[in-house]
């Protein structure tokens, strides 16, 4: 027990009329026969100024700095803490705060389990965060699409296509309809697809299928790197090659990191930046015992600037996932969110395009948008439209169908009747 950290007297209304305090809810379970409070009064010094004991060299000072907790449910196993945000960097970064609050405490060795469920972020600390500078609605307003989804692909195979290869693949998706290509995460530069090379052949199609189709395409390209000046250097090039065609920099914001997301979106205010979480789930699983939950990821990847971030797919796709996802969503959308826990206030901060992905297809594009209450978001299908019986040009048009059976208030049953495209997608991905 470190009483220092313990502040069940504060109530929560009064902490966030403070506007000193960035609140928190973790679920916390100790090991057998560590009391509850006990506990989550050493998460709130490890995670804050303190250490397993207190220290000589604290000061006044120092000590009114300390998280404190305003309250544990011992029978949920739930902690909420409370930390004050001079603690933390002014420079509005993301890591820092995650350096504390998801740090060293998922080491601790008395606990089971740690995972923060929910955060509220006072006005005072939003302040100094950057939030989206590019949004979806510059996206939207750039394609000239409305009241839809974009209707997007990710590059299939994962790995493996030389730069023609991957260009072609590319124009397909767009020549049928499609709007927005992705790179799939692992895409940097490889030995048979170098990275400037196939930035060289993207150039090529989007010129062309321009000009064939007088429509605007988006192109999402991986840029993550080994340092930041690689990093820099693909950047630097994606937008000297295809500027002028509004691409988005993708960046792998788990492995490549959180620095990674801010300076991408620092530097390029005029790309919108692409948030992929590849390894989010080894934090936010709910099988995971120590981690963060996807709101909570969310809403770091809308304080940190990303454009958009992926958001699942509410269990409707390959990924593991539920209502959380669709929380997370309007974590991403929403000037005012309810979270797991709180409602966040986010004032002028610009939104987060929510990102739905992973074992998708056309047949599934309406409960996207059901589950979801709204078409603000990108949707990116893989397999589900490189895998369509005619191919990628076909799955792409398959999706657009979708589309516009929704557009139109039809099922997409009704809808095949008289599209083709969309009829062999229903008959290779199911009836449903
Ligand atoms: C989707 C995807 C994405 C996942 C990641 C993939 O491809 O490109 O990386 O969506 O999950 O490689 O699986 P498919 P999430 O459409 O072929 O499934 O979006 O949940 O972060
Ligand atoms: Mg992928």
């Amino acid at each position: 027990m470190q009483k220092d950290y313990l502040g069940l007297h504060l109530k929560e209304t009064e902490l966030m009329k403070s506007n000193k305090y960035l609140l928190t809810v973790f679920r916390m379970v100790p090991e057998k026969g560590i009391d509850l409070e006990d506990m989550a009064s050493e998460v709130a010094a490890e995670s804050s100024t303190g250490s397993n004991m207190r220290v000589g060299t604290a000061t006044k000072f120092s000590d009114h700095l300390n998280a404190l907790v305003y309250k544990v449910d011992k029978k949920k196993s739930l902690a909420w803490l409370a930390y004050p945000i001079d603690i933390f960097d002014r420079g509005g970064n993301v890591q820092n705060i995650l350096t504390y609050i998801a740090g060293n405490v998922f080491g601790i060795a008395e606990l089971k389990e740690l995972k923060l469920l929910d955060m509220w972020i006072p006005p005072a600390m939003l302040k100094r965060h950057d939030g989206p500078t590019y949004t979806i609605h510059d996206l939207k307003k750039y394609l000239g699409i409305k009241n839809r989804p974009i209707l997007g692909t990710i590059v299939k195979p994962k790995i493996g296509l030389k730069p023609k290869e991957f260009a072609k693949v590319c124009y397909e998706f767009w020549m049928g309809g499609g709007d927005f290509v992705k790179f799939d995460e692992p895409q940097a530069d490889q030995n048979f697809a170098p990275f400037k090379k196939t930035i060289d052949e993207i150039a090529v199609m989007l010129k062309r299928v321009e000009k064939e189709t007088g429509k605007k395409k988006a192109m999402s390209v991986n840029i993550s790197a080994a340092d930041f000046d690689t990093m820099i250097k693909r950047a630097d090039y994606v937008n000297k090659k295809i500027g002028k065609y509004h691409p988005a920099l993708l960046v792998d914001g788990i492995t490549a990191g959180w620095m990674a997301i801010q300076t991408a979106k620092r530097r390029y205010k005029k790309n919108f930046i692409h948030f992929h979480r590849a390894g989010h789930g080894a934090f936010t699983r709910h099988e995971s015992p120590f981690g963060f939950s996807v709101p909570v990821l969310t809403m770091f990847g809308r304080l940190a600037g990303a454009s958009g971030i992926h958001t699942g797919t509410a269990g409707i796709g390959k990924m593991a996932g539920d209502n959380e996802d669709v929380i997370a969503v309007h974590c991403a959308l929403d000037k005012v969110s309810k979270g797991l826990f709180f409602t966040q206030d986010w004032g002028k901060f610009a939104p987060c395009c929510p990102i739905a992905s992973g074992g998708l297809n056309p047949t599934k594009l309406h409960a996207v948008i059901k589950a979801f209450g709204t078409t603000d978001f990108i949707t990116t299908m893989g397999a589900g439209c490189h895998s369509h019986p005619d191919g990628t040009r076909k799955g792409a048009t398959a999706l657009v169908q979708a589309c516009e059976a929704y557009q139109k208030g039809k099922t997409i049953q009704e809808y095949a009747k008289t599209h083709e495209e969309l009829a062999k997608a229903i008959e290779k991905f199911g009836k449903k």
